[in-house]
């Protein structure tokens, strides 16, 4: 397999202005006619080169015309997949007929089956799986699909746009007829078939349009759709309030299939969603998912604007799409619950998930330089780091600049396919702010670290911040550039009130410092004191910042500063501090042992009934496991496992009383709601409990019975269940097999149950999830439930890290299982694999003896790109 590069892009050199798309749909074989209305393309320049038309094994060529001439065959040929035919007109319609298995794909792209019905992907290459086409993002064009199918089996016949027909054919089966018109990339093609139950709404635009809302659903799922309709309709007056942006059709649909390899698609009209996605039900949904299918439901819905409306010129340009789109979903999430609540959770995730891609092998700038596989680029850096560099814009020009350059960006490129560059350039001519240097985010990989030293002049009263910034090299850059990073600072004094300090003429209590160059000072004049700075507010960049704090410094941070953000991530910061010290010791073979600071800090928070209880429960989380990986260097597994359930321990046992009591406060009568207050306090009082059954107290754990017994709702079911294993509960296998004959017929909560028995801390952790593998509930043709046995078994340090390397050997014989059947899902489950090189030595070595091995098979593009790279 070979790379494709950003530097060899060229316009296509054929343009098709309309996509007519017969689609007869049948269980044995699928027929699709396309009739192409195809032109060369003036911009690519004088040209006779052949055209090429982009297509895939799977797809069985019947026949093709170019004007109603039937091609003989030796005017064209298909060669690696793609039909190439080497005479054409200037303009000329393209009929292709093409025969599909769509109940064989089991790659879950292009057409395929899922329980009983049709349904498609396409991005970002699926397309190619149904017809022959020119399959990248930026040949636009008019779709008009007609699907022909059996009524009894296939009442709902679903595709882009307006149902402008319906009626029988002479063979009494159903003919459909969809238009779109918005012209669009293949990706954004979409068709679904089947025997579904519907929930209807209607929503009003701004400009007094009456939208029709449906979701589809197979007929048993259709009780759990209402909280995903309401988050639609939120989501649609959201996006005309904060961007100006209407919805654009007349009728906006949302199918949920089983059967998805990833959590949701933005077709055109037609979303499809992943139903783990969409389903909500306070019965078997915890309210991470109920906060999970608002911010998809949303992130979707915007696509149709951020995505759709303007696309991607290429795939080198996803984040364009993506990163915006995640920023948007991000502040729509933070308006309708907690701004800080939002921000931690989503700091939180990349400072684990995103900052270990960047020091990985396949690390790669978040608009990538070339790729072999672009499935493998659908990435954290190029959503979540693409996100923060738009959140970066959005502090460097303010609010209302933002919003013009939006705007701009929105109208200038409205019905085009654009580049990362586009977006910059609105964003600059709008706001009249230079974003030169600001770009070289988009095209340098690696997390940029900044140092942070400080010197106080008590004579003149100067605060002076020396900051350095360095990226280190990643895999293509050896060496990098200064980034322009916004860095918000402000200043308390030693009882942690907010000092005013001036900068540069401006006197504030809050300052946005722009680290532009290696190294710069900046100073704060008119303070009467040293101060104690809060650095990074609201983690204005995505930097590891360091700066020697003490830990008085951090306690005071964590209980004064005005900036949220910075109070939780001051209370981390002790908490890794602290850990470290523990870790060092378990490495060592040392008694473990820490004069934790942490417990005054915990203490206060546990007893000021003014915080909001769902920042208390995140400041009380202890840093996760894959975050302390992150930082490791080398990664000792069992030595991060043991430190901190050792410092949870210990917590759990000083402060038990105000666990329990925090415990009873917030446990709440009544029904259940998904509203940011009820989630706060679920949150805050199972993680309480989480602490004080550490104590091994009998009532704490008499406790978790009955509330996994007498609970109204999921989160708190699942919480007790939970505890209960990661507390190692002498209940807890009883809990587990009650929980699965209790859940047995909702696979949304199986594969719940099924990522909690695989991530199990315990020394049988690898056989448990070989049982697994076997059990009825399992299924591998099911992207869920692999990604909740295997993913779920990644995490674990127990089972995935055993010390005679059977657990790497395990996941690796299912990654070559995979291979073939299912790429995509194949080459994600090898990210834990990937960090190979930080691993202490004796488990680093047998984790690379896996990866050749895996090399050393046939392997999907898929697969064989995030292999070799990491073994590069
Ligand atoms: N755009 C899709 C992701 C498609 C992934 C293809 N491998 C979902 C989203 O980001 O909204
Ligand atoms: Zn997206």
């Amino acid at each position: 397999p070979s790379a494709i590069f950003l530097k060899d892009y060229k316009v296509p050199p054929f343009l098709i202005d309309k996509t007519e798309l017969t689609f007869d749909l049948d269980e044995a074989t699928t027929i699709v006619t396309s009739r192409l209305h195809m032109r060369r393309n003036p911009t690519f320049g004088k040209s006779t080169a052949p055209l090429v038309l982009d297509g895939g094994e799977d797809v069985r060529l019947i026949g093709v015309a170019m004007d109603d001439y039937s091609l003989p065959p030796e005017e064209y040929r298909i060669s690696e997949g793609k039909l190439i035919i080497t005479a054409t007109a200037d303009k000329f319609v393209l009929t292709c007929e093409t025969l599909l298995e769509p109940q064989n794909n089991t790659r879950l792209e292009g057409l395929y089956r899922s329980s009983s019905m049709f349904c498609t992907q396409c991005e970002a290459e699926g397309f190619r799986h149904i017809t022959y086409y020119l399959d990248r993002p930026d040949v636009m064009s008019v779709f008009t699909t007609t699907i022909i199918a059996d009524e009894s089996r296939y009442p709902v016949l679903l595709s882009n746009g307006n149902e402008v027909e319906r009626r029988k054919t002479d063979d009494g089966k159903t003919l459909v007829v969809w238009h779109d018109p918005f012209p669009k990339p293949a990706y954004l093609f979409a068709l679904v078939a089947g025997d579904l139950a519907v929930k209807n709404d209607v929503f009003t635009t701004q400009s007094k349009r009456e939208v029709k809302l449906q979701i589809f659903t197979e007929t048993h799922n259709i009780d759990k759709v209402d909280y995903a309709m309401e988050a639609l309709k939120r989501s649609m007056r959201w996006d005309e309030e904060a961007y100006g942006r209407e919805y654009d059709l007349d009728i906006f649909m949302i199918v949920a299939v089983d059967d998805f390899n990833m959590g949701a698609m933005e077709n055109k009209g037609l979303n499809i969603f992943n139903s783990s996605c969409l389903l909500a039900s306070p019965e078997t949904t915890t309210d991470d998912s109920y906060l999970r299918v608002e911010a998809i439901v949303a992130h979707e819905y915007f696509h149709n604007w951020s995505g759709n409306r303007v696309t991607c010129r290429d795939w080198f340009q996803l984040s364009l799409k993506e990163g915006f789109t995640v920023f948007r979903d991000q502040t729509f999430s933070a308006d309708m619950h907690s701004e800080t609540v939002k921000r931690v959770e989503d700091v939180s995730f990349l400072k684990t998930a995103q900052f270990a891609e960047d020091a990985g092998p396949m690390a790669h700038p978040v608009r990538p330089a070339s790729f072999i596989e672009i499935s493998n680029f659908y990435t954290l850096t190029v959503y979540e780091k693409g996100a923060e560099i738009v959140r970066m814009i959005h502090t460097l020009l303010g609010k209302e600049k933002f919003r013009a350059g939006s705007d701009l960006y929105f109208n200038r490129h409205d019905g085009q396919a654009v580049t990362c560059d586009d977006f910059v350039a609105a964003m600059q001519d709008a706001s009249g702010v230079d974003l030169t240097q600001f770009k070289r985010w988009y095209s340098q990989a690696g997390t940029p670290i900044v140092t942070v030293t400080d010197t106080f002049d008590a004579e003149t009263g100067t605060y002076r911040l020396t900051m350095k910034q360095d990226t280190p090299a990643t895999p293509g850059q050896p060496t990098k550039l200064p980034l322009h990073i916004p860095i918000r600072v402000g200043l308390l004094d030693e009882l942690g009130s907010a000092l005013s300090a001036t900068v540069d003429n401006v006197n504030s209590e809050d300052h946005v410092l722009h680290l532009i160059s290696n190294e710069q000072v900046f100073e704060f004049t008119g303070l009467k004191a040293r101060p104690v700075p809060s650095l990074l507010r609201g983690f204005s960049a995505p930097v590891k910042l360091r700066y020697d704090y003490t830990p008085a410094n951090l306690l005071l941070l964590m209980s004064a500063d005005s900036d949220g953000f910075n109070r939780w991530s001051a209370a981390q910061q002790l908490a890794v501090n602290e850990l470290n010290t523990l870790i060092k010791q378990a490495i060592d073979g040392e008694t473990l042992s820490v004069n934790s600071q942490l417990a005054h800090g915990f203490k206060a928070l546990l007893s000021d009934v003014s915080l909001d209880p769902a920042m208390v429960a995140l400041v009380l989380a202890l840093p996760s496991q894959a975050y302390l990986s992150e930082l490791a260097n080398p990664i000792y597994p069992a030595a991060i496992k043991q430190a901190r359930q050792y410092l949870k321990a210990q917590l759990a046992n000083t402060l038990a009383e105000d666990f329990e009591r925090v415990y009873r406060e917030h446990s709440i009568l009544g029904e259940y709601q998904a509203t940011a207050e009820d989630i706060a306090h679920r949150s805050l009082k199972n993680t309480a409990l989480s602490y004080w059954v550490e104590t091994k107290d009998e009532t704490a754990h008499r406790i978790v019975l009955e509330q996994f017994q007498s609970a109204n709702n999921m989160t708190d079911q699942f919480s007790a269940l939970s505890i209960a294993v990661n507390s190692q509960h002498e209940k807890a296998a009883e809990l587990l097999a009650a929980f699965y004959e209790q859940w047995k017929d909702e696979p949304l909560v199986v594969n719940k149950w099924l990522m909690l028995t695989a991530s199990q801390e315990h020394d049988a952790a690898l056989t448990t999830v070989k049982g697994l593998m076997e059990h009825p509930a399992f299924d591998l043709k099911n992207p869920n439930k692999v990604r909740s046995v295997l993913g779920g078994f990644g995490q674990s340090m127990s089972g995935f890290h055993k010390e005679d390397g059977s657990g790497y050997r395990f996941l690796a014989d299912q990654i070559i299982l995979l291979n073939k059947r299912n790429p995509q899902i194949a080459s994600r489950l090898c990210t834990p694999l990937t960090r190979w090189k930080k691993l202490q030595p004796e488990l680093s070595v047998k984790m690379k003896t896996e990866l050749e091995r895996i090399l050393s098979e046939e392997l999907s593009k898929d697969v064989y790109e995030v292999v070799s790279k990491s073994l590069a």
